[in-house]
């Protein structure tokens, strides 16, 4: 018997061939034994980019599997359609198309978020009394429920505003009409209404809930502002935010959220609500997920990054800002290894049409032109997008919208820009729950793509 036990000890001391795997009798720890296999894994990945990037594989090629999928074309989404060098048209129409014909708030220059809605819903454009009637339709829904704002004043002031909000929406779906629906029992063809009045409602309460968070966080000696019926939703929003006497801060918004509103269906967090809705998951719980993509550096997070880094750069620079500066600074954040915030993009190789509009905007207005944080912005924008091609990594070297959003909020008095995402947020709703009406209208399936391991591509390359 001690014979055999000390044979089986040796043995495992060893290692044991169990079904073929081979188990060392190791001390190392989870992280330790993680650290000896991901160099091997990291070789394999180098090696596959290298050989058979443009290996096909079923109808793919290798490097759109290990590419984050870039460039794939396999969704389905109605409201939008990005170009590359053209950046983005709504069912067809370029944002100075919808600067032209979208109705503004009366009283407003600037095509309201409710008109962006409609169009993005059904293609069309509204008339001044149709989008007016959606005021006040979601103007009438949009208190929140007060288990939501006890929430909401609950969390700590220190949690980040996003996921304030990405809780907030999530809580939402208390009171989901589809989910109860769901739950009685419903046909697929009548799944669309109960989604529509979701995303009217989530749509209608953002603007409180996104205020109250803002209030909060940063103002919490001031009273709120209860929803007033007669304004329009960013209307309500800016004066909720306690913007409501700025006009000129309330039609930026109004611009910034109906552009916002909706670039394709591949964004991360466009794509987050189509993927996390597609499992019927209601409106709300599927644009919380959403938001939460949102929330990243390399997508939505951007625009608090820019000013972050803009700030950086105007403390180091001082008041001598001169293009070698400013050249000089942009070197500094490449050499550290970090990215230019506000520059590239997966899919546009041209400046982003949303920065030109909201440019455009800063010109209209002379306060806007004399503005430090702005010159700064527009001077960058000149320089960095040949320090980009002189770096040679980034293929798009022209700023996103996100180069110029915070900048105007700033300027204005919104100074806090850990807040800049979440009103990304209130905006992106309109395009990610009209892609949920319409995948519940067009009877779209569960999202489910095959992977591979690097191994089983290996095989089917060699195959
Ligand atoms: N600064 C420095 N390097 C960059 C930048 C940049 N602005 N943009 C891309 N690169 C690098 C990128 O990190 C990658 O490097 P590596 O090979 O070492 O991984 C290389 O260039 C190739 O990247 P691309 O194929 O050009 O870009 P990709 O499609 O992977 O990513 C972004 C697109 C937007 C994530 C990327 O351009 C980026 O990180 N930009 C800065 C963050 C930003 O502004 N995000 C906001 C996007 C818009 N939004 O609102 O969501
Ligand atoms: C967006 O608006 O979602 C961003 O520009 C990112 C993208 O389109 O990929």
């Amino acid at each position: 018997m001690i014979g055999c036990s000390s044979f089986l000890a040796k043995s495992v001391a060893r290692n044991i061939s169990t079904n073929g795997f081979r188990r060392l009798a190791s001390t190392k720890s989870l992280k330790e034994t993680l650290q000896e296999v991901i160099p091997a894994k990291q070789e394999q990945l180098k090696k596959l980019k290298a050989e058979h990037s443009q290996a096909v594989v079923g109808e793919v090629k290798v490097e759109n599997i290990l590419g984050g999928m870039r460039g794939l074309k396999a969704m389905l989404w109605e409201a939008s359609v990005l170009d590359p060098n053209e950046g983005i048209r709504f069912h067809g129409m370029t944002i100075p198309d919808c600067q032209k014909v979208l109705p503004p708030a009366p009283g407003g220059k600037e095509m309201t978020a409710e008109s962006m809605l409609w169009l993005l819903l059904t293609g069309k454009v509204p008339t001044p009394e149709q989008s007016r009637q959606l005021s006040a339709e979601l103007a009438e829904k949009g208190e929140l429920p007060p288990f939501v704002t006890q929430l909401i004043d609950s969390l700590p002031k220190t949690l980040h505003p996003m996921t304030q909000l990405g809780m907030g929406v999530a809580a939402l779906n208390h009171d989901s009409e589809f989910q109860a629906a769901y739950e009685r029992g419903i046909k697929k063809p009548e799944y669309w209404t109960y989604t529509l009045e979701d995303c009217l409602n989530l749509i209608a309460k953002l603007p409180a809930l996104a205020a109250r968070i803002y209030r909060n966080v940063y103002h919490p000696e001031r009273s709120l502002e209860s929803v007033d019926k007669n304004l329009d939703l960013v209307g309500n929003y800016s004066n909720m935010l306690g913007f409501g006497q700025n006009e000129h801060l309330t039609e930026y918004l109004r611009l910034y959220i109906a552009l916002h509103g909706d670039h394709e269906g591949g964004n991360a967090s466009a794509h987050t609500a189509h993927l996390v809705g597609s499992t019927l998951s209601d409106p709300y719980i599927s644009y919380s997920a959403a938001l939460f993509a949102l929330a990243g550096p390399l997508h939505g997070l951007a625009n608090q990054e820019v000013l972050r880094w803009q700030m950086a750069m105007q403390k180091e620079i001082g008041d001598n800002i001169t293009h070698e500066n400013i050249k000089d600074y942009l070197w500094k954040t490449l050499k550290s290894g970090q990215v230019v915030p506000g520059y590239g993009h997966g899919v546009l190789r041209n400046p982003d049409p949303r920065f030109v509009a909201l440019q455009e905007f800063c010109k209209t207005r002379p306060e806007l032109q004399a503005s430090p944080i702005i010159q700064l912005v527009q001077q960058t924008a000149e320089i960095a997008p040949d320090v980009l091609k002189e770096h040679g990594k980034t293929k798009n070297p022209y700023p996103n919208v996100d180069a110029t959003s915070g900048c105007v909020l700033y300027h204005y008095g919104l100074t806090e820009f850990k807040y800049y995402t979440v009103i990304f947020g209130v905006s992106r709703a309109l395009g990610a729950l009209t892609q949920l009406v319409w995948a519940r209208a067009l009877g779209l399936p569960l999202e489910r793509p095959k992977s591979y391991s690097m191994d089983a591509l290996e095989k089917l390359i060699k195959n």
